[in-house]
This record gives C-alpha cells, structure tokens and sequence, in this order.
C-alpha cells in the first residue's frame, strides 16, 4: 500500500507539490506548524525514517537537506519525527521544514 505522500506524488490524491527534482519532492504540509512548513521526501519509499535513509542512502538524504535550505529561504528548523512514540505518522520518510517566525516554538 502506497503511502500517502506516494499517492500525492502520483496524483492519485491533491496536495501542493513546491519543489521536484529526480529524486525528491517537497509538499506544503496540511496542517502547518510554522509561517513556512514544508515536507522534503525522497520520491522512493524504501525508508520508513532517517535511521534508515542515513545508512542507505546518505548523499540521497544530504540532497533532502540542502534542497530544505534553499528553499526555506533563511535561519529553519528540521525535524524527522522518528517512530511512533516521537509523533511519527507517516512511515516513509520526510523531514519537516519549519521556517519565519519560529517563536511559537513548534517542535511539530
Ligand atoms: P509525521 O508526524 O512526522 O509523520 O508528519 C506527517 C505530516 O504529514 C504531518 O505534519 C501532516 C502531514 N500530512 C499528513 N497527511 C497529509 C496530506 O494528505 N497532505 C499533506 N500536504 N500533508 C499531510
């Protein structure tokens, strides 16, 4: 069964897809924490969270990284919710870009 950022990516269900490259793609979360919050995922879904991405594929996550930097524009905070107890939800993995005026202090 295909995630839902995989459906999203497919078209199968609306979402605001603001950045693609060959390997990623960033989504404006549906319920935004922050001025600026974006997803950066990798378009595969061999990885359910970063544990994972960073012993398989650490240039893929570098390129998650840096693709969330410019596109945030300025000073942001990045976090991957990692497992359920941490408030993980969807099991492919993403990180959440959080950007402008963090001083509501959302940790997402
Ligand atoms: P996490 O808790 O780290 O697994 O975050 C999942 C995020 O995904 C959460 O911030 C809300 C977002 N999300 C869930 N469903 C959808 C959707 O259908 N569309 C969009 N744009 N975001 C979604």
């Amino acid at each position: 069964m295909a995630s839902i950022f995989a459906r999203i990516l497919s078209g199968e269900i609306p979402g605001e897809i603001v950045r693609e490259t060959d390997r990623v793609f960033v989504l404006r979360d549906i319920a935004p924490q922050a001025p600026v919050h974006l997803l950066v995922i990798p378009k595969t879904e061999d990885y359910a969270n970063v544990v994972e991405l960073a012993a398989g594929d650490p240039a893929l996550l570098a390129e998650m990284v840096g693709l969330g930097a410019e596109l945030a524009g300025g000073d942001f905070r990045l976090v991957f919710n990692t497992g359920e107890d941490a408030g993980q939800t969807v099991f492919h993995v993403h990180a959440h870009v959080l950007a402008g005026d963090l001083s509501e202090g959302s940790l997402v």
